[in-house]
């Protein structure tokens, strides 16, 4: 049984997260670790908590396996299982054939049928990769406000950015009259965040029209979205202000990672206002031994650290054992860094051994690039990493 919803959120999950390489081998991108105890997906389903919204779709495809299992068990997403909650809606599982979402209108369009059940006034439309604190119902406020047939979530960013998003053009109104998706010369610096609201009559008229047109990417940036502002519907722009980063590349969720880092971080994770919840797996606290230093960092459970750690993000059960060094760097779970080993400006995917003595990555400091090593490798004693590598997760050194 179903009861009607005023709003409910559609969270896309399905991309496939190529930039992100090795990380993104085994895991859909949603599902990707991040800050010590959190998968990126928390992010987006804690704002829906905390915004009030208590009914999503998360539309996945592309390794799904590990992002069902982390979402599927209810805890902590026990929005409202008895008339909504989380739900995932795989690919096959829809009425309009067996076909994989074209993008992410056609995702949408593919489940109108889940949508239904709610009989909602409004759908909000959200990314599953961005790491950000956000009341969407401040947004919704505004969308009914200005009676708006779409609203869009927008955010200043630096100029020379600008050619990665969608781009708009306001009225002091707020009102849109230009939107162009990743523009080569951008026109201002307010950027679409990705996050939509409709009103539900004005998105299906329109995503029933963009499925219809062959020639169409069936994408909201591309297609739906252009589509409505050429037929006069009125769009408007919600501006937000706060911590807001696509972690959509390598370098941005490094950095994402060291956002949690110093006294006063970009982005505070310790907000009883507005918590971040993710499940939960217990484990003992962490020992820090006689001789070891560590400082600017955030240590999960489970840690055992008796070499240095400086200035990085340490998962649950790390071990790093005398005389290893770690610096500017995110090391996830279940993670071996022997004797004598140093690791600097590194991300090491799950479950990694570094044999002894072995030396991972460059210095950032002196210029250094970004070195990734994938779930599993084993990386033999005495070994050199350059800067700027990537170890496939099948690669045993
Ligand atoms: P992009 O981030 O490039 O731009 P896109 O690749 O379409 O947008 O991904 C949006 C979200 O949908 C991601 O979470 C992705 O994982 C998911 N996704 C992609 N294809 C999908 C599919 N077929 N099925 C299900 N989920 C899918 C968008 C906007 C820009 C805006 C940026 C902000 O188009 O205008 O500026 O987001 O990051
Ligand atoms: P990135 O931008 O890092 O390459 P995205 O998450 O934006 O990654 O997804 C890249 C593209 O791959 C998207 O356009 C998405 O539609 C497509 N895609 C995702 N999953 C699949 C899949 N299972 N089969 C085919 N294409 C997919």
């Amino acid at each position: 049984m179903f009861r009607k919803k005023k709003c409910v959120a559609m969270l896309l999950a399905g991309g496939q997260g190529s930039r992100l390489y090795v990380l993104t081998k085994q895991i859909a991108k949603p599902a990707v670790h991040f800050g010590g105890k959190y998968r990126i997906i928390d992010f987006t389903l804690s704002n829906c908590i905390n915004s009030g919204i208590d009914t999503v779709g998360v539309l996945t495809q592309y390794q799904p396996l590990e992002l069902n299992d982390y979402i599927d068990n209810g805890e902590p997403w026990d929005l409202d299982r008895t008339y909504g909650g989380v739900h995932i809606l795989p690919p096959y599982q829809r009425v309009h054939g067996g076909d994989w979402y074209k993008g992410t209108a056609n995702a949408i369009y593919q489940n109108m049928n889940f949508i239904d059940r709610y009989t909602p006034e409004y759908v909000l439309i959200l990314s599953g990769d961005h790491i950000y604190k956000m009341d969407y119902s401040k947004m919704l406020d505004y969308h009914i406000e200005k009676n708006a047939d779409c609203t869009i979530a927008v955010l200043s960013v630096p100029l020379e950015e600008a050619s990665r998003f969608g781009i708009t053009n306001t009225y002091d109104d707020g009102r849109i009259y230009e939107f162009e998706e990743k523009p080569t010369e951008p026109k201002s610096n307010k950027a679409s965040m990705g996050v939509y609201i409709f009103k539900k009559e004005a998105l299906y008229r329109y995503l029933i029209e963009d499925e219809a047109d062959e020639y169409s990417s069936k994408d909201f940036g591309k297609n739906v979205i252009p589509a409505m502002l050429q037929s006069g519907e009125k769009l408007y722009a919600y501006p937000f202000q706060g911590y807001w980063k696509d972690v959509g590349t390598l370098q941005s969720l490094w950095e994402a990672n060291m956002d949690l880092l110093g006294t006063s971080p970009k982005l505070d994770l310790n907000d009883h206002k507005w918590k971040i919840s993710y499940r939960h797996y217990p484990d003992h606290p962490h020992y820090i031994g006689k001789g070891a230093m560590v400082a600017n960092s955030v240590i999960a459970e489970g840690c055992e650290i008796h070499g240095t750690v400086v200035n990085s993000v340490l998962f649950s059960g790390v071990t790093i054992e005398k005389g290893a060094v770690v610096k500017d760097s995110v090391v996830m779970r279940n993670t071996l860094i022997k004797e004598g080993a140093s690791i600097d400006y590194s991300i090491v995917d799950v479950g990694v051994q570094v044999g002894q003595n072995v030396k991972i990555g460059e210095e950032k400091v002196n210029g250094g690039e970004l070195t990734v090593l994938g779930s599993g490798v084993k990386v033999k004693e005495d070994t050199f990493i350059h800067g700027g590598e990537i170890v496939d997760s099948n690669m045993y050194i």
